[in-house]
């Protein structure tokens, strides 16, 4: 079937939502400009004879008008038909509002931004456990807005919205906000893991700045959010197992990594068709509770823009971008010989254990008429973010990231799991572990004593990493300083950053990215005073 570069069309195969709405979810997104293929409910093979290919879906996109974006979330089970590794299996997950994944926001500098969470997930079976790091209310939600730089008390992540509860959150985006990439998932302290797990996250993207060079504006612009669904047993064939649910984090390692595939933008192995020579613009998030991904696409360079949302001074062509989870990288790609490409996940050795498998996230079809387009060389960086001189830094901190196997740790399903730590405390949500005074320069160490990577994230306000450990940085060397919100730390190794705290006030949190760490203690409160 022959399909235009611009036309991508929709190849989810969850159906249905349950809810009291009952919504159609192929019917919601043709409704948003997608055409629909349905491999849902009248399919019970197994096989893919009968299943077209299934194409690079675009999430549908919510966007800002006359300075405001609007819009309400129901969080919600659905049922239905999935592609997975090993066939068609039927599956129910935890979502936004009936997506695998969730719509894309796009809003611009000086917008009001504005989600109501209606949370229609059904009660908690259990309680509050007496150490909040024992993973716990999988139904309970809130929001966060991955790498916005918001004020603290509306990017606020220390509510737990519990089942049958609404909340709203507004958030003022500045006026002189970075234009990126960024993104939303839930964050409530002990199931953010099981929210990823299921795949709940979705693009925020601020538009702006940058857009605007010729070579970038002229490339399609496409979100490509990865997703890591681990349904627990997929090898089993059905009948022995009918239904596939991520299952409840209640042992200390509860989901084999074998159990883990990924999705982009909601769909397994989507296929894009570009013409040779067309540039695209692949706004890559890695949304995964805990693999870090390195990223390519053997044959091809990738032409990096913007790391974690913030534009890079000039393109940089590398063969491979490691995204720890939550990095995000915007890519201009163009595929110049007619062909088939993959876009791989790398083999990934994240510390004890065997290293994650590789994985074709998607391929690329390479047909039709040449379009010999240009890439960007340099680019327009936020004015705002210009780079964190030594002179400009006021304070030294130091942060030590560790693991030990002692059986101190949080108890998980009456065992106790391995403790995770920052700087040899688990979280305690009545302690606030750093204050930092207003207008403050903070040149950060971050340490890591663990064999495992960690991925230290901090809200609200990037960060500038000036040095590492290994030399090299999301998979090239770190030969200038990089924007990020998100580091991964090398096991046994180092990260030197710096950072400012110019104007929101208020608490927030720090901690290990890789979510099932964070739930289990790695996380701290910090208050800007
Ligand atoms: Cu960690």
């Amino acid at each position: 079937m022959a399909r235009s570069p611009d036309n991508f069309v929709e190849g989810n195969t969850i159906s249905e939502i349950e809810s009291g709405r009952r919504n159609f979810i192929l019917g919601g997104l043709a409704a948003l400009g997608s055409a629909a293929i349905s491999t849902g409910c009248g399919s019970s093979n197994n096989g893919t004879a009968d299943i077209p290919p299934a194409t690079l879906v675009q999430p549908p996109v919510l966007r800002s008008s006359n300075g405001e974006l609007s819009t309400a979330f129901d969080i919600n089970y659905i049922s239905g038909n999935m592609t997975t590794p090993v066939g068609i299996r039927s599956v129910r997950l935890r979502t936004w509002d009936g997506y695998i994944g969730g719509p894309t926001l796009r809003v611009k500098p000086g917008d009001r931004l504005s989600v109501t969470i209606t949370n229609n997930l059904p009660p908690n079976t259990d309680s509050i456990p007496p150490d909040v790091n024992t993973p716990h209310h999988f139904n309970s939600i809130n929001l966060h807005t991955h790498g916005l730089h918001v004020s603290p008390g509306q990017d606020y992540v220390l509510l737990d919205i519990m089942p049958g509860e609404s909340y709203t959150y507004v958030y003022d985006i500045p006026a002189d906000h970075p234009a990126g990439t960024f993104w939303y998932h839930a964050h409530k302290h002990g199931s953010t893991a099981m929210h990823l797990f299921s795949g709940m996250a979705g693009l925020l993207i601020v538009e702006g700045e940058v857009d605007n060079d010729p070579e970038v504006a002229a490339a399609t612009d496409l979100d490509f959010v990865i997703q890591e669904i681990n349904l627990g047993g997929l090898g089993d064939e059905p009948p022995i197992k009918s239904l596939y649910e991520v299952p409840d984090y209640i042992t200390p390692s509860p989901f084999a990594r074998a159990d883990s595939f990924f999705l982009v933008n909601g769909v397994y192995q989507p296929r894009l068709t570009i013409a040779p020579g067309r540039t695209v613009r692949l706004r890559v998030l890695n949304a995964s509770s805990r693999n870090t991904m390195p990223i390519s696409v053997p044959g091809a360079q990738l032409n990096l823009i913007s790391l974690d949302g913030i534009t890079l001074a000039n393109t940089k062509p590398v063969d491979t971008v490691r995204l720890a989870p939550a990095n995000r990288a915007d890519i201009i790609l163009r595929l110049d010989t007619p062909g088939q490409f993959e876009i791989n996940k790398a083999s990934f050795q994240n510390g004890g254990g065997s290293p994650t498998p590789e994985a074709t996230l998607a391929y690329i079809d390479v047909v039709g008429t040449e379009q010999n387009m240009s890439l960007p060389t340099a680019l327009t960086t936020p004015a705002q973010l210009p780079p964190i001189q030594a002179g400009e830094v006021t304070e030294t901190r130091t942060l030590t990231y560790a693991v030990a196997n002692d059986g101190s740790g949080p108890m998980i399903g009456g065992m106790a799991a391995a403790n995770f730590t920052i700087d040899g405390v688990r979280f305690d949500p009545t302690v606030i572990n750093q204050i930092i005074n207003l207008n403050s320069v903070i040149e950060w160490t971050l340490f890591n004593t663990s064999d495992a990577w960690h991925s230290h994230h901090i809200h609200i306000n990037p960060f500038q990493v000036v040095a590492i450990s290994t030399g090299e940085i999301q998979g090239f060397p770190l030969t200038e300083p990089v924007w990020l919100d998100t580091v991964d730390i090398p096991p046994q190794g180092s990260v030197t950053l710096r950072q400012r705290f110019p104007d929101f006030a208020g608490l927030f949190v720090l901690h290990c990215h890789i979510l099932t760490h964070e739930d289990i203690g790695m996380m701290q409160l910090v208050n800007v005073v």
